[in-house]
């Protein structure tokens, strides 16, 4: 019985065009936990304004990301899918958890400084929507009283505060939210970038030849992987003091189901050659059959608007339900009828 199964609740922003880091770190997990929980896959539209967007590009991607969901294997009839800013519940819920949040422990997440520093002394300065981020995913999460939540490694703080806020509002109030536990992957948590393997894969990096992106091309990703930085130590190995290879090897196992110990055995003696060649391959062949489907789908905006329109309507009333126990618990009249 669907009613029966522990909640997931998860999102990607619509912010740019998606890496392996995403996919291998959140999406391909989504896919796994699909048939045993209960699952709200949300394309994160008002996270991603927290920098500047271009309006229109915006519209394409946030489509194309729901897109990408459903080809990467999401079921549209088993989960609830929608677009964040559909749910009016989310920005209003955010609000009343504002109130609930310090400056203080908003100030001091990694994301946080990372992007202020990125956006200090430009143009457009550093909004407060990067401050308030964390306070958004929590309203996101908290709504749905989410069990689990599948996100990459670098989520890990954002997920601590989510709980932290819960608590602070359960212990203020009475029990009013489930406290949420992360689902970090073993393997895939931290794809690294392939031109500084000491930093993650990012999207918003300059250097095109530091990501592969879901959507590169064959050859794209062949010459992308052949130029990825590795050592002059020339042994396919496991070990920190290796991590280009590293990276290589653990994209490598997800990609093929190959334990690492079986890529060390299996490329004794080579060097990297034909080992990058294969990891080349793994990949073309993880991907290109998601990409036939992503390019099939962006053209069937019918059927996306049906799962968004379907989507939105199920993930209001749920998280409708919790917003009026929020606002009654802190004291709001409740509309007159
Ligand atoms: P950016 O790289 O632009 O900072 P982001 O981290 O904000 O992007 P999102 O699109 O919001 O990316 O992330 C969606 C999901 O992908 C999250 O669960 C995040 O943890 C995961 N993720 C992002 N990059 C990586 C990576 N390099 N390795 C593993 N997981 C990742
Ligand atoms: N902050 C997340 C995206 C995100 C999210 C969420 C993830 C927004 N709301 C709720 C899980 C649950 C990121 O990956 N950058």
């Amino acid at each position: 019985m669907s009613d029966e199964k522990k909640v997931i609740f998860s999102g990607i922003q619509p912010s740019g065009e998606l890496t392996i880091g995403n996919y291998f770190g959140a999406l391909k997990n989504w896919v796994k936990l699909q048939d045993e929980y209960d699952c709200y896959y949300c394309v994160v539209d008002l996270h991603a304004i927290t920098v500047r967007q271009e309006p229109k590009d915006l519209r394409r991607r946030t489509l194309e990301l729901l897109a990408t969901y459903i080809a990467a294997g999401i079921d549209p009839e088993k989960n609830t899918m929608f677009i964040q800013s559909h749910v009016s519940a989310h920005a209003e819920a955010q609000w009343i958890l504002n109130c609930f949040t310090y400056v203080g422990e908003l100030s001091r997440m990694t994301q946080f400084k990372d992007k202020s520093k990125k956006y200090e002394g430009n143009d457009v300065g550093v909004g407060a929507g990067l401050l308030n981020y964390p306070v958004l995913m929590a309203a996101d999460i908290l709504l749905y009283q989410a069990d689990l939540v599948p996100v990459g490694k670098d989520q890990t703080q954002h997920l601590e505060i989510t709980r932290n806020i819960a608590e602070r509002f359960n212990t203020l109030y009475s029990p009013t939210f489930k406290i949420p536990e992360g689902y970090i992957p073993e393997k895939g948590a931290k794809i690294m970038s392939l031109q500084e393997p000491t930093k993650k894969m990012s999207k918003s990096s300059d250097n095109p030849n530091s990501f592969i992106l879901i959507m590169d091309p064959p050859d794209v990703i062949r010459k992308k992987i052949s130029r990825a930085i590795t050592d002059s130590i020339g042994v396919v190995k496991y070990s920190d003091e290796q991590p280009g290879v590293k990276n290589l090897m653990n994209i490598l196992s997800i990609t093929t189901g190959m334990a690492v110990e079986e890529i060390e055995k299996k490329y004794d003696g080579q060097g990297y050659a034909q080992f990058k060649k294969d990891v080349a391959e793994a990949l073309v062949n993880e991907l290109e059959p998601i990409q036939t489907k992503v390019k099939e789908l962006v053209n069937d905006k019918t059927y996306l608007e049906e799962i968004l329109k379907k989507g939105e309507q199920k993930a209001s009333y749920v998280a409708n339900k919790t917003l009026s126990k929020m606002m009654k618990k802190v004291g709001f009249i409740p509309k007159f009828k």
